[in-house]
């Protein structure tokens, strides 16, 4: 991106803190004393926090969303290891995937030599932020010594019943001759050739995750730390379901088949049936297809519409009537038709279903395009059924006999009751949950180790033999898995028989890769996958911290790993995660050139003086945008190296934090920025002149402007500290913004006061306070400060305590106290907080007016509200 942006708006005097030689001067510093290095198993007794930031994909260069994220869990890492913990804060790559794969067939660049040059360059501008990390624990998911150690625990899974191989079904790009992955696949088409995409059935790798499904989502309820919405997500995806199933006899048994069996959340609606249908894959339509020629070209065509249910959902509603007919369970003399639909997923329930067009959409927009009835049987509360879709909230039943009004829930049960009498079905739990399908026909993954056997069937790869290693020497000229064009590489003999026999050439799905990472980190340098004895002391991470697009599967998946790691025995936790924070996105201005309509970036931009913009450079005028959140392909993105390099990391890490609380979306603004970065200057002018005063030992007196500037220093410690156990950034931002005024007004009571010892004094404990606050947001800047208080050297501000507030110091100076007469106010008096009892009581009884009142009369009680409430109760 070009670099044409405005330069730093013109300030009252020149910059006095020159961030470029002292943001490198300090990290080398932390660097050389190893400041965030921790032991895999600490043994010296302080407390532990893991804290930990989604790794990034090696994409190429850190975007905004990278800055915002790390830079908040490098404020919960510098402030928790000045607490006095332990921390953990680790950095690595998610470095498997697809784009590597793709810029290999594009730009003839192999994998791993594109993967790598990313993390150089990414790495580099990581480092330039000035975060936290202890480096020496860095590692690549792209590595042997990480993949493999993850075969290791692949082959314990099998072992432990959690792997399965299965049948299912993939995109299978019939030109290419090759497999995608769903987000290859653009309207049922393939992304490359643009071939019809087909449904082909392979055998594949999954995970048993169904196996956990109710811990998984049990334990949801204990995880208070999780925002809500998260939670409420993994529920939903989890999707526990609570239904019935019905068996239909048919009226004439079909290839031995007697009844047809679905699975229904609402038997109470069993009398506004008008069709069963079923899934295209269903047992029973592939036999029907073997000698009806429809029915076969109708299921071909619904196994090109892709393989997700989302395709499924959002496309239009087909069916074929298979002309058999099953009777309806309550009324023998009823008989519905049998269709095959499109809308039936094989691989949820029984793979069909009963319709009720009324009460239900798909079966309202099914029975309207062919024609079939349209039966309502739940009344609403009020109001009347809507005429064009279907009704599906509560109400009372009716046009269904014995069920008639009942309300949906007793209509269900009574329904089960009748049925399970009739030993027609019987009530079921159902989860949304499928067990997770990890074999990906791609190069750039972790080999699955796996040997395939013509005598002996799929051999687990022996453990010493592992990693099972990507070949280097690959070529991605033709379609498909090079894996599995590789001259050599699949052939070797079974390990269990000797005979030839030839590798698995599927790779796992990368989300295996992230979902242990935050286990390995605890010892990356372990000769097992997972070190027991140092996830025993970090694990669970404490705090993580990513983006919302990451709230279902990875979480998930992860959460599935660290179970299945516990049941094999290599991790002590159940859950991997104890708290969880999710961030807001960065957003901008977008802009468009008025005359073609092309997006531009914020720098081909410039502002005229009243506001409209132009073409840098030129008189074409341009469109102002909303504001969104940053993306490539709306190009109003900022690059954070360019912002970097012209106003240093503290400002960059200062704005991103100031704006808006962090879960919500922040407004990157040139104005903003430039504004954080005139603050960063402020700061250490304020510091330079305190700097040359701070006596070494308080002289005098306590003074009035003295005690006021400690009030405000201790005031200020005590909101920091809570606005960050809050997780409320901003706000800590806005009270280092006032602790600042307070500390300029200082200036100006020293000034007109020079030989205030105790306001000198003062003076450097509010400068102390403010470069041990301002580190975990500014640590660069922090450091500088902390060099000017202590020119002689001294521990560096990464390696101190975090401050203390003198409770006499926060309170406020006085409070007033209400006096009440039986409960109504009748006056008040001022005391210093927390006063005695005694003497607050004796004071309110000889307040003029209440005094008054009291005369004459007996007190039966005094009730002392601290600090707040006395109250008289009279006699009578
Ligand atoms: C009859 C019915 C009547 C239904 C009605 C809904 C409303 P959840 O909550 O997701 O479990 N269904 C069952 N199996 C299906 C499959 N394999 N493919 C597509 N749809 C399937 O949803 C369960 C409901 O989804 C079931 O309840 C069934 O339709 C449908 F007024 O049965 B219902
Ligand atoms: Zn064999």
């Amino acid at each position: 991106m070009s670099d044409t942006s405005s330069p730093i708006p013109v300030e009252p005097q020149a910059p006095r803190y020159d961030f470029r030689a002292s943001e490198p001067k300090w990290q080398q510093a932390w660097n050389a004393d190893e400041c965030f290095a921790v032991e895999d198993v600490p043994t010296d007794g302080r407390p532990k926090y893991y804290v930990l930031e989604m790794f990034p994909y090696p994409s190429g260069k850190i975007h905004m969303g990278h800055v915002r994220n790390y830079t908040l869990g490098d404020v919960v890492a510098r402030y928790r290891r000045a607490r006095g913990y332990n921390v953990l804060h680790p950095m690595g790559w998610d470095a498997f995937g697809l784009p590597a794969e793709n810029a290999a067939r594009e730009r003839e660049i192999h994998p791993a030599r594109w993967t790598w040059d990313n993390i150089a360059a990414m790495r580099a501008e990581l480092k330039r932020m000035g975060l936290s990390i202890d480096w020496s624990r860095e590692f690549a998911t792209c590595q042997p010594e990480y993949y493999g150690h993850q075969q290791h625990l692949f082959l314990d899974f099998l072992a432990a019943g959690l792997v399965e191989r299965k049948e299912s079904w993939v995109n299978w790009d019939p030109v290419d001759g090759t497999v995608l992955a769903n987000e290859q696949v653009i309207d049922g088409r393939g992304w490359r050739s643009g071939a019809l995409i087909e449904k082909k059935k392979l055998s594949q790798w999954f995970f048993a995750i169904t196996r956990f499904a109710p811990q998984l989502l049990a334990a949801l309820d204990g995880m208070d730390r999780w925002p809500e919405r998260v939670r409420l997500m993994q529920a939903n995806w989890i999707g526990r379901s609570e239904g019935a199933r019905i068996r239909f006899p048919l009226t004439e048994p079909q290839n031995g088949v007697t009844a047809l069996e679905v699975y229904t959340t609402r038997p109470d609606t069993l009398y506004g049936m008008s069709f069963l249908a079923l899934a295209p894959e269903h047992p029973l339509a592939l036999a029907l297809a073997a000698t009806d020629a429809k029915a076969a070209a109708f299921i071909a065509e619904c196994r090109r519409l892709g393989t997700t249910a989302e395709a499924i959902e959002t496309t239009e509603k087909r069916g074929y009537p298979t002309g058999l007919a099953v009777r309806h369970p309550f009324d023998p003399a009823r008989t519905v038709p049998v269709w095959i639909a499109n809308f039936v997923l094989m691989d949820y329930g029984t793979g069909a279903i009963f319709g009720c067009p009324a009460h239900d959409q798909r079966d309202w927009d099914f029975a309207t395009a062919y024609g079939l009835p349209i039966l309502p049987v739940v009344r609403p509360a009020q109001g009347a059924l809507p005429p064009d879709e279907a009704y599906t909230g509560p109400g009372t039943l009716m046009n269904s006999d014995f069920l008639d009004g009942l309300d949906v829930d007793a209509g269900k049960r009574a329904a089960i009751d009748r049925l399970a009498a009739m030993r027609w079905g019987e009530s079921e739990t159902n989860w949304r949950l499928r067990d997770w399908g990890v074999s990906r026909q791609r190069y750039w993954g972790c080999p699955i180790p796996i040997i395939h056997c013509d005598a002996c069937g799929p051999v687990p790869v022996p453990v010493d033999q592992l990693p099972v290693v990507l070949p280097e020497d690959v070529t991605f000229d033709i379609p498909g898995n090079p894996l599995d064009h590789h001259p050599t590489w699949k052939h070797v003999d079974c390990p269990r028989c000797g005979t030839p026999a030839v590798r698995e050439t599927d790779t796992c799905d990368t989300f295996v890769d992230s979902s242990w990472y935050f286990a390995r980190f605890c010892a990356p340098q372990a000769a097992e996958p997972v070190s027991r004895a140092a996830t025993d002391y970090w694990m669970p991470v404490d705090q993580y911290i990513g983006g919302i697009e990451h709230a279902i599967l990875h979480l998930l998946y992860a959460r599935f790993f660290t179970r299945a790691m516990k049941e094999t025995g290599q991790i002590g936790v159940e859950e991997p995660f104890a708290g969880l924070f999710t961030q807001g996105m960065v957003t901008h201005e977008s802009y468009r050139g008025a005359h073609d309509g092309r997006w531009l970036y914020p720098t081909e931009i410039e502002r005229r003086a009243d506001g409209s913009a132009i073409v840098a450079g030129t008189d074409e005028p341009v469109t102002v945008g909303r504001i969104e959140a940053m993306s490539k392909s709306k190009r109003n993105t900022v690059d954070p190296g360019a912002i970097i390099d012209r106003y240093g990391a503290d400002t960059a890490r200062w704005f991103i934090l100031s704006d808006n609380p962090p879960e919500r979306d922040m407004e990157w603004t040139e104005s903003g920025v430039a504004g954080a970065y005139r603050f960063t200057q402020r700061l250490y002018r304020l510091a330079e002149a305190i700097a040359v005063s701070v006596p070494s030992a308080v002289t005098g007196e306590e003074t009035p402007a003295a005690r006021k500037l400690r009030r405000a220093t201790h005031r200020a410690i005590a909101a920091v500290t809570d606005a960050l156990d809050a997780f409320s950034f901003n706000v800590a931002v806005a009270r280092l913004y006032e602790l600042a005024g307070a500390m300029t007004d200082a200036e100006k009571d020293a000034a007109s006061a020079p030989e205030d010892g105790a306001l000198a004094a003062a003076r450097g404990e509010s400068l102390d306070a403010l470069a041990r606050l301002s580190a975990p947001m500014m640590p660069h800047l922090a450091e500088a400060m902390n060099s000017l208080l202590r020119p002689d050297g001294g521990p560096l501000v990464a390696q101190m305590t975090w401050p203390e507030a003198d409770p006499a110091l926060v309170l406020a100076e006085s409070v007033t106290i209400a006096v009440q007469v039986m409960g109504k106010l009748r006056g008040t008096v001022v005391f210093p907080p927390g006063s005695p009892a005694d003497e607050v009581i004796a004071a309110a009884e000889a307040e003029q007016n209440v005094a008054r009142l009291l005369e004459g009369k007996r007190i039966v009680k005094r009730v002392h509200v601290p600090d707040r409430i006395v109250n008289f109760v009279l006699a009578g």
